[in-house]
Protein backbone atom coordinates (compact mmCIF):
# COMPACT_ATOMS: atom_id res chain seq x y z
CA UNK A 1 0.00 0.00 0.00
CA UNK A 2 1.48 3.55 -0.96
CA UNK A 3 0.59 6.84 0.64
CA UNK A 4 0.04 9.90 -1.33
CA UNK A 5 -0.44 13.61 0.30
CA UNK A 6 -2.05 16.39 -2.05
CA UNK A 7 -1.77 19.34 -0.72
CA UNK A 8 -3.71 22.37 -2.09
CA UNK A 9 -1.64 26.02 -1.44
CA UNK A 10 -2.48 28.24 0.96
CA UNK A 11 -4.64 31.57 0.13
CA UNK A 12 -3.06 33.02 -2.43
CA UNK A 13 -3.01 37.29 -2.44
CA UNK A 14 -4.82 36.58 -5.53
CA UNK A 15 -7.47 33.82 -3.82
CA UNK A 16 -8.13 36.64 -1.09
CA UNK A 17 -9.03 39.40 -4.04
CA UNK A 18 -10.48 37.21 -6.10
CA UNK A 19 -8.80 37.14 -9.35
CA UNK A 20 -8.06 34.23 -11.84
CA UNK A 21 -4.37 33.46 -11.43
CA UNK A 22 -3.71 30.64 -12.98
CA UNK A 23 0.53 30.76 -14.41
CA UNK A 24 0.85 34.25 -12.32
CA UNK A 25 3.22 34.00 -9.77
CA UNK A 26 1.79 35.30 -7.24
CA UNK A 27 2.75 35.08 -2.90
CA UNK A 28 0.59 33.45 -0.25
CA UNK A 29 -1.20 35.53 1.78
CA UNK A 30 -0.30 35.71 5.83
CA UNK A 31 -3.91 33.54 5.78
CA UNK A 32 -2.27 31.42 3.24
CA UNK A 33 1.28 30.82 5.58
CA UNK A 34 -0.88 30.22 8.58
CA UNK A 35 -2.93 27.27 6.43
CA UNK A 36 0.33 25.79 5.17
CA UNK A 37 2.08 25.64 8.75
CA UNK A 38 -1.34 24.27 9.54
CA UNK A 39 -1.36 21.44 7.00
CA UNK A 40 1.64 20.16 8.16
CA UNK A 41 1.04 20.51 11.52
CA UNK A 42 -1.83 17.87 10.71
CA UNK A 43 0.23 15.89 8.74
CA UNK A 44 2.89 15.37 11.83
CA UNK A 45 -0.35 14.84 14.40
CA UNK A 46 -1.36 11.93 11.63
CA UNK A 47 1.88 10.41 11.75
CA UNK A 48 2.30 11.11 8.14
CA UNK A 49 6.03 11.77 7.29
CA UNK A 50 6.40 12.00 3.70
CA UNK A 51 9.80 10.77 2.10
CA UNK A 52 9.40 13.44 -0.67
CA UNK A 53 8.37 16.29 -2.42
CA UNK A 54 7.06 17.15 -5.52
CA UNK A 55 5.81 20.70 -6.36
CA UNK A 56 4.44 22.46 -9.41
CA UNK A 57 7.25 25.75 -10.45
CA UNK A 58 4.98 28.48 -8.93
CA UNK A 59 6.27 29.68 -5.91
CA UNK A 60 2.75 29.79 -3.95
CA UNK A 61 2.78 25.87 -4.21
CA UNK A 62 6.87 25.70 -2.98
CA UNK A 63 6.48 28.48 -0.07
CA UNK A 64 3.36 25.76 1.14
CA UNK A 65 5.72 23.36 0.67
CA UNK A 66 8.58 24.51 2.99
CA UNK A 67 5.98 26.21 5.07
CA UNK A 68 4.31 22.96 5.75
CA UNK A 69 7.41 21.04 6.39
CA UNK A 70 9.07 22.96 8.06
CA UNK A 71 5.89 22.69 11.05
CA UNK A 72 6.66 18.92 10.51
CA UNK A 73 10.17 18.88 10.66
CA UNK A 74 11.02 18.03 7.98
CA UNK A 75 12.57 21.07 5.73
CA UNK A 76 15.37 18.29 4.78
CA UNK A 77 13.29 16.35 2.32
CA UNK A 78 14.27 16.10 -1.26
CA UNK A 79 12.45 17.86 -3.66
CA UNK A 80 11.28 18.12 -6.83
CA UNK A 81 9.78 20.45 -9.05
CA UNK A 82 8.00 20.89 -12.41
CA UNK A 83 5.89 22.92 -14.96
CA UNK A 84 3.12 19.80 -15.32
CA UNK A 85 2.64 20.21 -11.52
CA UNK A 86 1.85 24.26 -12.31
CA UNK A 87 -1.80 25.89 -12.31
CA UNK A 88 -3.90 25.46 -15.23
CA UNK A 89 -3.08 28.19 -17.08
CA UNK A 90 -6.43 30.58 -17.01
CA UNK A 91 -5.63 32.33 -20.52
CA UNK A 92 -7.04 35.90 -20.93
CA UNK A 93 -8.71 35.32 -17.68
CA UNK A 94 -5.48 35.97 -15.62
CA UNK A 95 -5.57 38.98 -13.31
CA UNK A 96 -9.37 39.55 -14.30
CA UNK A 97 -11.81 39.65 -11.09
CA UNK A 98 -14.15 36.48 -10.58
CA UNK A 99 -16.74 38.17 -9.42
CA UNK A 100 -16.86 40.86 -12.29
CA UNK A 101 -16.54 38.17 -15.33
CA UNK A 102 -19.32 36.70 -14.19
CA UNK A 103 -21.03 39.69 -14.16
CA UNK A 104 -19.87 40.57 -17.38
CA UNK A 105 -20.10 37.13 -19.13
CA UNK A 106 -23.06 35.46 -16.86
CA UNK A 107 -23.28 32.82 -14.53
CA UNK A 108 -23.02 29.98 -18.26
CA UNK A 109 -20.04 30.90 -19.41
CA UNK A 110 -18.21 31.61 -16.17
CA UNK A 111 -19.08 28.61 -14.82
CA UNK A 112 -17.71 26.87 -18.89
CA UNK A 113 -14.73 28.98 -17.87
CA UNK A 114 -14.07 28.02 -14.67
CA UNK A 115 -15.10 24.37 -14.61
CA UNK A 116 -16.32 22.69 -18.35
CA UNK A 117 -13.97 20.32 -18.68
CA UNK A 118 -13.03 21.01 -21.92
CA UNK A 119 -13.38 24.43 -22.97
CA UNK A 120 -10.09 27.23 -22.42
CA UNK A 121 -11.04 30.62 -22.17
CA UNK A 122 -9.32 32.91 -25.14
CA UNK A 123 -5.82 32.77 -25.23
CA UNK A 124 -3.61 35.52 -23.34
CA UNK A 125 -1.76 37.55 -25.85
CA UNK A 126 2.23 37.38 -25.36
CA UNK A 127 2.29 41.03 -24.88
CA UNK A 128 -0.20 40.69 -21.99
CA UNK A 129 0.98 42.35 -18.20
CA UNK A 130 0.12 38.94 -16.83
CA UNK A 131 1.63 36.35 -20.09
CA UNK A 132 4.61 34.16 -19.05
CA UNK A 133 5.87 34.43 -22.32
CA UNK A 134 10.16 34.98 -21.91
CA UNK A 135 9.46 34.16 -18.16
CA UNK A 136 13.00 32.48 -17.32
CA UNK A 137 11.83 29.40 -15.54
CA UNK A 138 9.54 28.28 -18.35
CA UNK A 139 13.13 29.19 -20.62
CA UNK A 140 13.74 25.22 -21.79
CA UNK A 141 10.07 24.30 -22.65
CA UNK A 142 9.71 23.85 -25.75
CA UNK A 143 7.29 26.30 -27.38
CA UNK A 144 4.97 24.13 -28.49
CA UNK A 145 4.66 23.21 -25.07
CA UNK A 146 3.94 26.25 -23.74
CA UNK A 147 0.30 27.02 -22.85
CA UNK A 148 -1.30 30.26 -23.97
CA UNK A 149 -4.81 29.23 -21.92
CA UNK A 150 -5.74 25.60 -21.06
CA UNK A 151 -8.81 23.87 -20.09
CA UNK A 152 -8.66 20.92 -17.41
CA UNK A 153 -8.51 18.07 -20.04
CA UNK A 154 -5.29 19.77 -21.41
CA UNK A 155 -3.86 19.84 -17.68
CA UNK A 156 -5.00 15.94 -17.59
CA UNK A 157 -3.21 15.58 -20.64
CA UNK A 158 0.20 17.74 -19.20
CA UNK A 159 0.48 16.00 -15.56
CA UNK A 160 -0.45 12.86 -16.34
CA UNK A 161 3.38 12.22 -17.80
CA UNK A 162 4.94 13.41 -14.77
CA UNK A 163 2.25 11.34 -12.59
CA UNK A 164 3.78 8.15 -14.27
CA UNK A 165 7.31 9.17 -14.73
CA UNK A 166 8.16 10.99 -11.53
CA UNK A 167 5.83 10.63 -9.24
CA UNK A 168 4.58 6.67 -9.34
CA UNK A 169 8.09 5.48 -9.35
CA UNK A 170 8.63 7.26 -5.93
CA UNK A 171 5.23 5.32 -4.68
CA UNK A 172 6.90 1.99 -6.42
CA UNK A 173 9.94 2.31 -4.27
CA UNK A 174 7.79 2.39 -1.12
CA UNK A 175 7.80 6.40 -0.42
CA UNK A 176 5.25 8.54 1.00
CA UNK A 177 4.98 11.13 -1.89
CA UNK A 178 3.65 14.90 -0.60
CA UNK A 179 2.43 16.47 -3.96
CA UNK A 180 2.08 20.51 -3.39
CA UNK A 181 0.26 22.32 -6.30
CA UNK A 182 -3.12 23.82 -7.22
CA UNK A 183 -6.96 24.05 -7.35
CA UNK A 184 -7.02 22.63 -10.92
CA UNK A 185 -3.72 20.73 -11.44
CA UNK A 186 -5.37 18.83 -7.96
CA UNK A 187 -8.25 18.09 -9.12
CA UNK A 188 -6.59 17.02 -12.88
CA UNK A 189 -4.95 14.30 -10.39
CA UNK A 190 -7.91 13.27 -8.46
CA UNK A 191 -10.31 13.14 -11.74
CA UNK A 192 -7.38 10.79 -12.94
CA UNK A 193 -6.84 8.48 -9.45
CA UNK A 194 -10.66 8.51 -8.71
CA UNK A 195 -12.04 7.72 -12.19
CA UNK A 196 -14.26 10.62 -12.13
CA UNK A 197 -15.89 11.25 -15.23
CA UNK A 198 -15.73 14.64 -17.57
CA UNK A 199 -19.40 16.14 -16.45
CA UNK A 200 -19.21 15.02 -12.40
CA UNK A 201 -15.59 16.64 -12.34
CA UNK A 202 -17.28 20.14 -12.50
CA UNK A 203 -18.60 19.55 -9.15
CA UNK A 204 -15.06 18.75 -7.65
CA UNK A 205 -13.36 21.77 -5.43
CA UNK A 206 -10.13 21.27 -3.84
CA UNK A 207 -9.61 23.39 -0.32
CA UNK A 208 -6.52 25.58 -0.19
CA UNK A 209 -4.25 24.02 2.85
CA UNK A 210 -5.24 21.14 4.49
CA UNK A 211 -3.94 17.35 3.05
CA UNK A 212 -5.85 15.50 1.41
CA UNK A 213 -4.54 11.56 1.69
CA UNK A 214 -4.75 8.93 -0.35
CA UNK A 215 -3.67 5.37 0.25
CA UNK A 216 -3.37 3.46 -3.21
CA UNK A 217 -3.32 -0.41 -3.77
CA UNK A 218 -0.53 -1.98 -6.03
CA UNK A 219 -2.47 -0.68 -9.03
CA UNK A 220 -2.32 2.78 -8.23
CA UNK A 221 -5.96 2.48 -7.31
CA UNK A 222 -7.80 4.50 -4.11
CA UNK A 223 -8.48 2.01 -1.62
CA UNK A 224 -11.43 4.88 -1.01
CA UNK A 225 -12.68 6.87 -3.48
CA UNK A 226 -12.08 10.41 -2.82
CA UNK A 227 -9.14 9.97 -0.43
CA UNK A 228 -9.58 11.59 3.00
CA UNK A 229 -9.21 15.32 4.04
CA UNK A 230 -7.01 15.07 7.55
CA UNK A 231 -9.57 18.35 8.66
CA UNK A 232 -12.95 16.42 7.22
CA UNK A 233 -14.58 19.69 9.08
CA UNK A 234 -12.72 22.75 7.90
CA UNK A 235 -12.60 21.06 4.43
CA UNK A 236 -15.87 20.89 3.93
CA UNK A 237 -16.67 24.34 4.43
CA UNK A 238 -13.58 25.24 2.27
CA UNK A 239 -14.43 23.57 -0.31
CA UNK A 240 -17.91 25.37 0.16
CA UNK A 241 -16.05 28.76 -0.28
CA UNK A 242 -14.32 27.92 -3.50
CA UNK A 243 -16.98 26.43 -5.38
CA UNK A 244 -19.02 29.82 -4.78
CA UNK A 245 -16.27 32.33 -5.99
CA UNK A 246 -17.43 34.72 -7.82
CA UNK A 247 -20.59 34.78 -6.28
C1 LIG B 1 -6.96 29.32 -8.83
C2 LIG B 1 -8.09 28.37 -9.10
O1 LIG B 1 -5.81 28.54 -8.76
O2 LIG B 1 -9.20 29.06 -9.42
O3 LIG B 1 -5.97 30.07 -10.87
O4 LIG B 1 -7.43 31.39 -9.90
O5 LIG B 1 -5.17 26.92 -6.91
O6 LIG B 1 -3.45 28.31 -7.98
O7 LIG B 1 -5.20 29.37 -6.49
P1 LIG B 1 -4.86 28.29 -7.48
C3 LIG B 1 -6.78 30.34 -9.96
P2 LIG B 1 -10.61 28.39 -9.75
O8 LIG B 1 -10.46 27.50 -10.94
O9 LIG B 1 -11.07 27.64 -8.51
O10 LIG B 1 -11.50 29.58 -10.05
Amino acid sequence: MATLVLLRHGESDWNAKGLFTGWVDVSLSAKGEDEARRGGKLLQEAGLRPDVVHTSLLTRAIQTAQLALGAADLLWLPAKRSWRLNERHYGALQGKNKAQTREEFGEEQFMLWRRSYDTPPPPIADDDEFSQAGDPRYALLPSELMPRTECLKDVVERMLPYWYDEIVPDLAAGRTVLVAAHGNSLRALVKHLDGIGDEEIAGLNIPTGIPLVYDLDADYNPAVRGGRYLDAEAAKAAIEAVANQGR
